[in-house]
């Protein structure tokens, strides 16, 4: 674990380049009993996301896991779509925040169940905790679990939480560089909604390059231009969402 903030992933402790290895401390034996930890736990996790998976195919639920970096509008997102899926799907969300209820009270608001993990110190939703909220949710035959991860475009890219896919949002005020410097995100993610999209007008943001720096790091992603505040483009989200149902 980090002892700079408490995560569990891999990257942390890669080396700066040029400098000597993170969390080495000048002791020979740390760096490889560090890395030693990271695989251990990463094995962990990915045991208990391969029990999730099962479990949810069982049930052919369909589970997406959103990240973003803070504020990108995940939330608003998700209480536009389970807006639109309830009545058609039976559909909950597991909202992951380091603390505050504010999120699952956002989508509670729209009548369908939500369940809050404040994960404290840690940046990230592990498999475990995914494990444990699923005990406080029915069984969601033919339906949609979303997940909304802690808002970090780092730590949440090496944890499986058992999903179909990592949905990435990403929003136009974040600049469009933002998949070079975070490609390990950028690269994980099955689908990329670019949100915020009716703040274009107001804002510099070169679209095509956005565009090709995706490609750069993920040439097989699909992406979705959409805004949360005004629909646009949730027909094809929407759209996306049902395909990926009737496959699960
Ligand atoms: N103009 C505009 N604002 C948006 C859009 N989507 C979200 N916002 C705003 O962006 C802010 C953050 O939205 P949230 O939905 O809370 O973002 P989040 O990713 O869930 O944030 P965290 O959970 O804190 O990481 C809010 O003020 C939203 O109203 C959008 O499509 N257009
Ligand atoms: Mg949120």
């Amino acid at each position: 674990m980090c002892t700079i903030c408490g995560c569990e992933s891999a990257q942390h402790h890669a080396p700066p380049p040029g400098d000597a290895p993170a969390h080495q401390h000048g002791h020979p034996d740390m760096h490889t009993r560090v890395l030693q930890l990271e695989q251990d736990i990463l094995a962990g996790n990915n045991h208990v996301a391969a029990h999730i998976r099962e479990h949810l195919a069982a049930h052919h639920t369909l589970a997406l896991n959103l990240v973003s970096s803070p504020g990108s509008g995940k939330t608003s997102l998700l209480v536009e779509t389970v807006s639109r899926l309830k009545g058609r799907r039976p559909v909950a969300v597991i909202e992951g925040d380091q603390q505050t209820s504010f999120d699952a009270e956002r989508i509670r608001a729209t009548g369908v169940q939500a369940v809050q993990i404040n994960t404290g110190k840690g940046c990230h939703l592990d498999a475990r905790m995914v494990h444990d909220a699923l005990h406080d949710l029915p069984p969601l035959d033919q339906g949609v679990l979303m997940i909304e991860n802690v808002g970090n475009l780092v730590c949440p890219a090496a944890f499986d939480l058992g999903e179909k896919a990592k949905v990435l949002v990403f929003s136009v005020t974040e600049g469009e560089d933002k998949p070079l410097k975070y490609p390990d995100m950028f690269q994980a993610a099955g689908l990329i909604l670019l949100n915020k999209c009716d703040l274009l007008p107001h804002l510099r943001f070169d679209m095509d390059k956005a565009l090709a720096f995706i490609r750069q790091v993920n040439p097989g992603a699909s992406v979705i231009r959409l805004s949360a505040t005004t629909g646009q483009g949730f027909d094809d989200w929407m759209g996306w969402l049902e395909q990926q149902c009737t496959a699960a």
